[in-house]
């Protein structure tokens, strides 16, 4: 077997749909966010998917509540920041954008429109394009979110334009009601796609989460995991944290043999100046 680059753990702490009600150790204020995400550094985790939330625990894409959650971080550990692009199925593509404007090292870049759950996940291509120019202008690497098997041709496009530069970087996101299920073959199915040179990871929701990380651990993907995708650790029982999850990750990879990169090692990986 070819040696494998060591493993980067995405830790999806927050999302834009899960609510305390829901998981009671959600992270919600810039404080607990950060701590949540020094936590899963401590665990593991080398980049951090970060999702806001405003006063009243909803969903905002607010400039200065990012800038607020990306300082809190900073202060605490070198892990890599990368905000939501895609905020939640409601905001505007303007007010979805603003957190890529604090020049973070990364951020999400969904790469067409499916189903999610009752709603519908909207990206135009003119928006996918204004999304990918802005982040090239300001030097932030995209994470290309696919839901759907025709997003990773929309991703190729934007190369093909001239728009974006390869080695791209893929986040599969399996499971999501809607769109494209978790199973084996959807992952290795979307691997095959993907330009060679490519790196990528799976965010399997649910109960695909855990499947779907041994299968990337052993495949030569990275692992996203957290509170935003799943909030369970088995049936029927929460989490107690998104640690809690990222450790479960790294004890697959020492299982499996695969070590597991620190932020900077990531960095090097994602090829991220
Ligand atoms: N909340 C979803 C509608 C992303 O972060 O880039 C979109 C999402 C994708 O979570
Ligand atoms: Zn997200």
């Amino acid at each position: 077997m070819k040696k494998m680059e060591k493993l980067i753990i995405t830790a999806a702490i927050t999302g834009a749909e899960v609510t305390r009600d829901l998981q009671p150790n959600l992270p919600l204020t810039p404080e607990e966010i950060a701590n949540e995400a020094f936590n899963c550094y401590k665990a593991g985790a080398s980049i951090v998917h970060v999702h806001a939330r405003d006063k009243d625990g909803n969903p905002t894409q607010d400039y200065e509540v990012y800038k607020e959650i990306k300082e809190k971080i900073e202060a605490k550990c070198d892990i890599i920041f990368q905000p939501s692009t895609g905020g939640a199925v409601w905001h505007s593509p303007e007010e979805r954008l603003q957190p890529v404007e604090l020049k973070p090292e990364m951020a999400t870049l969904s790469a067409g429109t499916c189903n999610f759950g009752p709603d519908v996940f909207m990206n135009s291509e003119e928006y996918i394009e204004k999304f990918a120019k802005r982040m090239v202008v300001l030097g932030v690497k995209p994470e290309i979110e696919v839901f759907e098997r025709g997003m990773i041709e929309n991703a190729k496009k934007l190369v093909k334009k001239g728009i974006l530069n390869g080695p791209l970087h893929f986040d599969f996101v399996l499971g999501v009601p809607g769109a494209c299920p978790g199973n084996p073959e959807d992952l290795l199915y979307m691997r095959n796609q993907i330009p060679s040179d490519s790196t990528w990871t799976v965010a399997g929701i649910g109960r695909y989460e855990t499947p779907l990380a041994g299968l990337a651990i052993n495949m030569g993907g990275h692992v996203r995991v957290g509170f935003e995708d799943n909030i369970y650790y088995s049936k029927g029982v929460l989490a107690t944290s998104n640690a809690q999850l990222v450790e479960r990750v790294v004890r697959l990879a020492k299982e499996f043999g695969r070590e597991v990169a620190s932020p900077s090692e990531a960095r090097k990986i994602l090829n991220i100046k």
